[in-house]
């Protein structure tokens, strides 16, 4: 293992070439993958040089080299941290003994269904995403879906090389069924809630990334506490990359607050939409929207899966190591709430079994700091408004609360209250109708859309103005 990345047709730093029969399964994979990424990839864009990020060493500052690829070119392959001498299990009931390099018998299907599910978010996030091109606000912005929806392309390559290297057939058949399923698809839908979600525009572009990528990085976390230690690794080096994803999903949806901040000084109501902008009540529509279908990802509150996971050391809290004392997570509770009877309860949950809701936690927090940044923005524009995450009862499609309705407040409403007032809750049809009136295409250099404003720096140090897209195709 190196952390200089091979230069064959898959590259890799994991020695593909000096194992010819994983080679070339997965070289027969190659071709499927690029046929889905052609049907299901970008639409319209196949042909144009884009200005991406592309890995060429796992090592820090590697990963990051810039040049002008047409996307089917780009470098899609199997990177993994250098392995770490003498790692040890740290967490559940197998502390202190060593990682695991082959996937132990009594953990292969609990190990492959982890896989399976969070590999299968990476080709549904591509797919929800497939015409955002076409209606691009700018140059860079149309960049940055790319430079996403590549890396997404090559999250799946991580977890397929997985597959296809420890789980013998079984394995070989999930790599298939991840090309097979389709976010939104009725007969075959993706496996979890939000990524079947229509994506189709960039206000939910922009909170898909700040909140769905977001989920992305704490499971990633979870799963980078592996004893598992190739997964561990794959993990660790997937998430260096996530973090593009969030600053594109929290500062495009800072943009569009700047933006409207200015317009609504402009008008003597404070009227955003007057000057073909989104006000701010609409966004808070499409951030509940996202932040809610984004908690689901994490389970439900109380879990024996999670349970299990800790327990067989694949599944740890995030920051595992350095975080907490305890590290059996035996012997404490944890406290949370729940329904009885109708009634919001309070409850202590034996902690294994709460820890999809410690994740959540975690990943509450970190949404706020980013709300925090966004609330700068309108208060020091002088304007009276707040955004705000809304109760975690709210909108829940999974877990102890997705039986009943709540407000954003949380408290419970009844049936007929939440279908007479979720369009003020949720982004309604015509809210739908007039955030895709303002999806009008920028394609000139240094142009921007209406509705949202130019970033403070380019990318990789270019300007704003740079051409991040040489299109090719009309
Ligand atoms: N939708 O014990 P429970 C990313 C199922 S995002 C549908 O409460 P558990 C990315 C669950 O499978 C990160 N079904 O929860 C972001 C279970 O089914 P079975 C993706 C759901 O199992 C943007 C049952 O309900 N990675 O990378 O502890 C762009 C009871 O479940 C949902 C992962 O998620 C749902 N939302 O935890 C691109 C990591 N939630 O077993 C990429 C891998 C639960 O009864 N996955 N269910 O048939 C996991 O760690 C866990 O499976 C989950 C759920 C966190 C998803
Ligand atoms: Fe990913
Ligand atoms: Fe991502």
């Amino acid at each position: 293992m190196t952390a200089h990345i091979s230069d064959e047709r898959i590259p890799n730093n994991v020695d593909l070439a000096g194992d010819k029969r994983l080679q070339r399964a997965l070289e027969q994979w190659q071709p499927a993958f690029l046929d889905w990424w052609k049907q299901m990839g970008p639409e319209g864009f196949q042909g144009d040089d884009v200005y991406l990020r592309t890995a060429i060493s796992v090592e820090p500052g590697g990963w990051a080299h810039f040049d002008y690829v047409k996307m089917p070119d780009y470098r899609w392959g199997i990177f993994l941290e250098p392995k770490a001498d003498g790692r040890t299990i740290h967490f559940g009931d197998h502390i202190g003994q060593p990682v695991w390099d082959e996937v132990p018998g009594e953990l292969r299907n609990l190990l492959r269904r982890l896989i399976v599910t969070q590999g299968d978010t990476e080709p549904a996030s591509v797919e929800q995403q497939r015409l955002l091109g076409q209606t691009a606000p700018s140059l860079y912005d149309m960049r940055n879906l790319f430079q996403v929806n590549v890396e997404e392309g090559r999250h799946l390559w991580a977890m397929v090389y997985l597959l296809h290297r420890y789980f013998g057939r079984d394995g070989r058949e999930e790599a298939e069924g991840l090309l097979e399923r389709r976010s939104g698809d009725q007969d075959r839908p993706r496996i979890l809630g939000a990524f079947n979600e229509p994506t189709n525009h960039w206000l939910s572009f922009f909170m898909f990334t700040m909140f769905t990528d977001r989920d992305g990085k704490y499971q990633l976390s979870a799963l980078s506490e592996n004893g598992f230690d190739p997964l561990s690794r794959t993990c660790r080096f997937m998430l260096t990359e996530e973090a593009h994803h969030m600053f594109v999903g929290e500062t495009g949806v800072g943009r569009i607050v700047e933006r409207t901040c200015q317009l609504m000084k402009q008008d003597a109501n404070e009227d955003a939409r007057a000057h073909g902008g989104i006000d701010l009540p609409t966004m808070q529509k499409y951030l509940n929207l996202w932040y809610s279908v984004s908690l689901d990802l994490f389970g439900g509150e109380v879990s024996s899966n999670a349970a299990e996971a800790f327990a067989a050391g694949v599944k740890g809290r995030h920051k595992e190591a350095t975080r907490f004392e305890d590290h059996t997570a035996l012997g404490s509770v944890y406290p949370m709430e729940e329904l009885e009877g109708g009634k919001v309860v309070k409850r202590e949950v034996p902690m294994r079994n709460a820890l999809n809701e410690v994740l959540r936690d975690d990943y509450v927090e970190d949404c706020q700091r980013g709300l925090d940044r966004w609330n700068k923005t309108i208060r020091e524009a002088g304007i009276r408004f707040e955004l705000t995450l809304p109760s975690r009862r709210f909108h829940r499609a999974i877990g102890s609360f997705a039986p009943v309705k709540c407000d954003p407040a949380g408290n419970l409403v009844s049936e007929a209250d939440w279908q007479s007032r979720q369009g003020e809750w949720l982004p309604n049809q015509e809210d739908e109708v007039y955030i895709k009136s303002l999806m009008v295409p920028v394609k000139e250099q240094g142009k921007i859309a209406q509705w949202i404003a130019p970033p403070r720096k380019g990318i990789n140090g270019q300007a704003f103005e740079f051409e991040y897209v040489r299109r090719t195709e009309s």
